[in-house]
């Protein structure tokens, strides 16, 4: 039902910086060389002012659409082919095309419910209708919680993600359209279009995890009390660039919110990030953000990824580059997934129905701080048959139809919105915390889950090539699980 492995880097690959040199052969000698325009992201030195940034900006033929000054941090356009030698100088610490770097939104399929089961979904005023099927909610205690609390109107968590729809019964009344905004381009836009979903439902699920409403129809969120904030920061081709991903952490810092949900990464792994110059200041630029946020009160929940990955140990990178000859790599410390692994946030691995780690689901101790539910739909069958039921129900927009729906996905970008919903929760019976006390409460406050013995191997007889054993190591705290399984009551009791 999904495409669970982590897709190589696509065809922006090849929109490279040298697609301006035809520009240049065509362009009046009287003329400064001009090609297709492109998206930089220019660094200050950190601390420090733009002034002089902004300055040489405009020098090398590039136009500034956004000044996160703030974090040193400038969103430049420019179409001179030039223009990363043109800017360079004093009060640039470093300059970045961003043209190819965007990462695929690792978006698994959504499986809809048949017309039966939507009339179904709305048959019922005193209760949720499908509130059977979401297994996962009591799994984490959301039943006795919302006997204490729903959540506070007060707590708006920020979607980073592919936007929310906001005609769906059950999240129109959820979403804080003030604070709303898209992000592609780096630039935010407000205008209610802009943030609605266009070529896929992922955030659109995921906010129904974190805080589809308590009215009857549909589905409960975790915290149905609290609202949400889409930032939308997935392109109409499944990509997140990484000054999507600045504007969206900026945004969040900037309008309110305690907390972002962050269901994607930013992953260099497809690419050489230890010798590759043009990528670090990239990355330099996106762990601005997340810090500047973190120090605004914004707690940063992050998917730890669905390739069944140990993201605590050296491996080998052989799917890159896509456009060539596959090489095999080293990764090494240097690299890291954003935001999963910058210091601070809280990073969500998955389980299934079972409570057991999630077949796809990645690892690593040190790394994982909390599991959640995010759907298996292969352990209890062993590999042999797909099992819908056991996935994740939430709400979804049909991108075809531009139908608003009900259906399940599965994968670690659904378990960190549960992790996110407990937060919301947190923060709502304990509006003083900070960050740092929040994301402390959330692991002290989880259900400690042990490691299995050996090599845990979910699926044996899935007739694949693919090898999703795993080894946990560590104890009460462990790779699989990290502090363990988040609960609702908890947080609230
Ligand atoms: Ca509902």
């Amino acid at each position: 039902m999904k495409k669970l492995h982590r897709k190589a880097f696509a065809t922006a690959a090849a929109v490279a910086l040298g697609a301006g040199v035809a520009g240049v052969a065509t362009t009046p000698a009287t003329a400064s060389a001009t090609g297709p325009e492109s998206t930089f992201l220019v660094l200050a030195p950190q601390g420090g002012t733009v002034d002089r940034a902004v300055a040489r900006v405009a020098a090398a033929d590039g136009r500034v659409l956004a000044d996160y000054r703030q974090i040193g941090v400038l969103v430049v356009r420019s179409a001179n082919p030039d223009f990363v030698v043109d800017v360079a100088g004093a009060g640039v610490e470093s300059v970045a095309s961003t043209a190819g770097l965007g990462s695929v939104l690792n978006e698994g399929d959504t499986v809809e419910l048949t017309e039966a089961e939507l009339a179904e979904a709305v048959g019922d005023p005193t209760g949720e209708p499908l509130f059977g099927q979401q297994w996962d909610m009591p799994m984490i205690d959301v039943p006795r919680a919302h006997a204490v609390t729903t959540g506070s109107a007060d707590v708006v968590v920020g979607v980073l993600d592919s936007g929310i729809s906001s005609s769906h019964p059950d999240l129109t009344t959820q979403i804080a359209r003030d604070q709303s905004a898209s992000c592609i381009g780096g630039v935010a836009d407000t205008t209610e279009a802009a943030w609605n979903p266009t070529t896929s439902d992922h955030g659109t699920h995921v906010a129904g995890t974190i805080a589809a409403a308590l009215n009857g129809v549909g589905v409960a969120g975790v915290a149905p009390g609290v609202r949400v904030a889409a930032v939308k920061v997935v392109d109409n081709e499944g990509y997140i660039y990484p000054e999507a991903a600045v504007c969206g952490f900026m945004w969040a810092a900037e309008h309110g919110m305690r907390l972002t949900n962050n269901s994607y990464y930013i992953d260099p792994w497809e690419l050489n990030c230890r010798n590759d110059a043009r990528q670090r200041p990239v990355w330099q630029a996106v762990q601005r953000a997340i810090r500047y946020s973190q120090g605004k009160g914004v707690l940063t929940v992050a998917s730890a990824g669905n390739s069944n990955y140990d993201l605590a140990h050296k491996f080998t990178d052989s799917g890159s580059p896509n456009n060539g000859t596959p090489e095999v790599r080293e990764i090494n410390g240097a690299c890291l997934v954003l935001p999963a692994q910058a210091p601070g946030v809280v990073t969500v691995a998955a389980v299934g129905p079972t409570g057991q780690k999630s077949y796809y689901s990645s690892y690593g101790q040190g790394v994982v701080d909390v599991t959640a539910p995010g759907g298996d739909s292969r352990i209890r069958t062993q590999g042999r048959t797909s099992t819908t039921v056991d996935a994740i129900l939430s709400t979804t927009f049909n991108t075809v139809t531009r139908t608003n729906g009900w259906g399940w996905k599965q994968g670690t970008s659904m378990s960190g919105p549960h992790a996110t919903g407990v937060a919301a929760l947190a923060l709502s019976a304990h509006p003083g915390m900070t960050a740092g006390q929040l994301s402390a409460f959330l692991e002290r406050t989880a259900v400690s889950q042990p490691c299995p013995a050996g090599v845990y191997d979910p699926v044996p007889l899935l007739p694949s090539t693919a090898d999703y054993t795993a080894t946990c190591q560590g104890g009460a705290r462990n790779g699989f699980y990290g502090a363990g399984m988040v609960n609702a009551y908890n947080v609230v009791k």
